[in-house]
């Protein structure tokens, strides 16, 4: 059985993020086939993208899987539904979970549901700061270290909470 590292961006900014954070965590640590390995400290920032919405809760945890990337994205849309996420007709609005798959292993990744490595992983800083924390060394196919892009990212406003 092949395991890939992969790297899932959460963030909510609804129903008391720091809560949906830590249940999120512990319900794809509960997955099969799935374990974790590391786990960030938790970010708060500022809405990016439509900003009348309250500021995000995030943070970045690496699993190792056995699941295909594909498998995993269902799994992880499952407990964004759990936790009650609704479609919106905004795009890019409050949300109680959202979880994205930053990184898995070294693969990219394009299909029509899936883009590996994540889009917006090079210029967010609530993506970069926590990926950097727990991953200083890691290469991001195609982009660089991880260390390497964060120098050229803004904070953006963003605070590591204790
Ligand atoms: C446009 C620019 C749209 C940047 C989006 C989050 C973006 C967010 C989040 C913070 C969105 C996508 N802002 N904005 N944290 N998601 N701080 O998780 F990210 S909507
Ligand atoms: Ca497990
Ligand atoms: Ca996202
Ligand atoms: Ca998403």
């Amino acid at each position: 059985m092949t395991k890939e590292i992969a790297y899932i961006g959460l963030g909510s900014n609804l129903a008391t993020p720091e809560i949906q954070i830590n249940t999120a965590r512990n319900a794809i640590t509960a997955l099969p086939e799935v374990s974790e390995v590391a786990f960030s400290s938790l970010y708060r920032s500022p809405p990016m993208g439509p900003q009348d919405q309250p500021d995000y809760i995030n943070a970045v945890m690496a699993i190792t899987t056995g699941l295909p990337a594909i498998q995993l994205l269902r799994q992880l849309q499952q407990i964004e539904l759990d936790h009650g996420r609704v479609r919106k007709d905004e795009r890019w609005g409050a949300r109680t979970l959202d979880l994205d798959i930053l990184l898995y292993g070294q693969q990219m990744i394009d299909q029509p549901d899936l883009i590996v490595p994540h889009y917006g992983l090079k210029e967010r800083a609530f993506v970069l700061y926590p990926l950097q924390e727990i991953a200083p060394e890691l290469e991001v196919p195609g982009q660089g270290t991880t260390t390497e892009l964060l120098a050229s990212c803004p904070l953006d406003g963003l605070v590591r909470l204790s």
